[in-house]
């Protein structure tokens, strides 16, 4: 059964949700006020609307006011409408970090139709299949991007599958509609929105297996965790936040990120690339309060700013999260940048941890702080699924009134990624301090976390696997100084085939359209990887022959 129908969230198809008590108990403690984003967006261009809501810098600095961007979304929503796009529809959306991008998720959130939020490093590999698993009806691309040429991506994705009518680009279109000509005057009493309840979007898995899952989050559920985050993090209309991640991942999203602000009456700023060239004028310029990242850049913006001529010192708070951040880069921080630091443990599926404003200095630099909700449950369990006590390591299971209960039409993964009462297995490893700060120590899944960038080893192998040359592949992390991991492919030639050069392996994956960042950093040719008992490759042995050769 599909979505079509809202308010069809249909318990074990499209995806498990809260059960009714559950429910009950988050709206009860308002936690779920009842809001929809285009609502909230309406109410907030009626009561300010003559502040700026979004400041797109590149190439010629563009302003919206509330006032602005919420008839931009009600003028693009009827556009949409016109041409067939209704409630609950997919819509892969897939562009930098331009005002469009905003406009388009407002508009899709006024009609009820879904953004499926595709990151801008994704290629052809990766947007077929969210285009053909989610039977998207539309594909929004900006022309280039990166140097990358979005066009003939798209006329090849849409060519090969029929339910994808209409692919909009911001800037020229070629063959395609340009997303300038969407836009119509919208009825004075236009069709309802969806409700509070229902689907809001579907977000991105970092993912374990061979192909990425779609995380389903309500308007309700996702709200909370908004303005959850907006209290801890002390944003308000006063709130300048620059968004130097792509707009697309659920960190610069909605911790406190673009959303959080925008719900706050604050002032949005897209940043077109995330380095401290184009980032620190940018923050002199627009006086910005406020931003996130990932620790690698951390890194880069603390050793840049020691001598950077950019005034950095509207700056009062940075979050950095994603993956873990050093103690000794945490220390760093602060002093460089002249700012206070928070750190922040997320994920797309949910449950989202910050240290807080009152914690104390070393509580900051070493621990990945507490959840958003008193509502959150976390446990940290043993092997065999039984509690720990505080401070020992063990799996990080979580639920509350903003973690899914499911992935989106996957209800065999749900099966394991899920507990039968419905916790998350987050596959991270951490410990609970006695102030029950969280500490990340490490991760059971099966996944490389390059610098935040998230890569499932399984679906790099399926495409190495598909090489003439290949009798078998394991992709492992080894550890980095600067990314924290990067990727190692163990590749075991056919007998008699050709030798490969490890850049033909990379290559070869580029050219089957996998993301940029799913390319093997290292290829190494083996005649066999370790085994384990049972004779399945042990990834555990590879990992661990890995950080030995690292260190040689
Ligand atoms: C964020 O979301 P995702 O969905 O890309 O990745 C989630 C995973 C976590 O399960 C964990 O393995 C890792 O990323 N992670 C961290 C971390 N923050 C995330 N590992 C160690 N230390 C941290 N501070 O990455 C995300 C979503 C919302 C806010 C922040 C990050």
């Amino acid at each position: 059964m599909s979505i079509d129908g809202i308010p069809a969230l249909t318990p074990g198809t499209d995806a498990p949700t809260w059960p009714a008590e559950f429910a009950e108990r988050y709206r009860r403690a308002g936690y779920w006020r009842g809001e929809t984003f285009g609502g909230v967006l309406r109410e907030r261009a009626a009561r300010h609307p003559d502040r700026i809501a979004l400041v797109d810098p590149a190439p010629e600095r563009r302003t919206w006011t509330y006032a602005e961007l919420d008839l931009a979304a009600d003028r693009l929503a009827e556009g949409f409408r016109r041409r067939g796009i209704g409630p609950g529809d997919r819509v892969v959306l897939q562009l930098p970090n331009v005002g469009e991008f905003i406009e388009v998720v407002f508009a899709l959130f006024r009609i009820g139709a879904l953004p499926v939020y595709a990151l801008p490093a994704h290629r052809e590999t990766e947007i077929a299949y969210f285009c053909e698993f989610t039977g998207a009806v539309a594909y929004v691309i900006p022309d280039r991007h990166a140097g990358f040429d979005h066009r003939p991506l798209a006329a090849e994705v849409k060519a090969r599958n029929p339910g994808l009518r209409h692919v909009f680009v911001v800037g020229e279109p070629g063959e395609h509609t340009a997303l300038a000509e969407v836009p119509c005057e919208p009825p004075a009493d236009p069709p309802d929105g969806p409700g509070p309840h229902q689907l809001a979007f579907l977000q991105l898995s970092g993912g374990t297996t061979g192909v990425p899952k779609l995380i389903p989050r309500t308007h309700d559920d996702y709200l909370y965790s908004l303005w959850g985050s907006n209290e801890i993090c002390g944003v308000d209309a006063d709130t300048r936040f620059l968004v130097v991640l792509p707009a697309a991942h659920n960190f610069p999203m909605s911790s406190p990120g673009w959303l959080g602000v925008l719900y706050a009456g604050g002032t949005t700023v897209l940043c077109p690339r995330p380095d401290p060239a184009t980032a620190f004028p940018l923050i002199e310029r627009e006086g910005i309060t406020m931003t996130g990242m990932v620790p690698p850049l951390a890194l880069v913006w603390t050793d840049s700013a020691e001598s950077t001529e950019h005034d950095l010192s509207s700056l009062e708070l940075i979050l950095v999260g994603g993956a873990k951040y050093s103690e000794a880069a945490a220390r760093r921080l602060e002093p460089a940048l002249g700012c206070r630091l928070m750190q922040v443990f997320g994920m797309a599926e949910g449950l989202v941890n910050y240290t807080r404003l009152d914690d104390d200095h070393e509580t900051v630099v070493t621990t990945q702080g507490l959840p958003i909700s008193p509502d959150d449950e976390v446990r940290v369990v043993d092997d065999a699924g039984l509690d720990v006590v505080d401070g020992e390591f063990g799996h990080l299971l979580t639920r509350g009134p903003y973690t899914i209960r499911g992935y989106w039409r996957a209800p065999e993964h749900n099966a394991t990624a899920f507990t039968e009462d419905g916790f998350y297995r987050t596959g991270d490893i951490v410990r609970r301090t006695a102030t029950g700060h969280l500490v990340v120590e490490g991760r059971a899944k099966d996944q490389i976390n390059r610098g935040g960038e998230k890569v499932a080893p399984e679906e790099v192998e399926n495409v190495i696997l598909a090489h003439p040359s290949v009798h078998d592949v394991s992709v492992v992390a080894v550890a980095d100084e600067y990314l924290g991991e990067r990727s190692l492919a163990y590749v075991i030639l056919r007998e008699g085939a050709e030798p490969l050069k490890a850049v033909a392996v990379k290559r070869f994956v580029r050219e089957r359209g996998l993301a940029a960042y799913k390319i093997p950093d290292l290829v190494e040719f083996v005649d066999t990887f370790p085994q384990t008992g049972i004779g399945k490759i042990s990834k555990k042995g590879l990992r661990s022959t890995a950080a030995t050769a690292e260190q040689h």
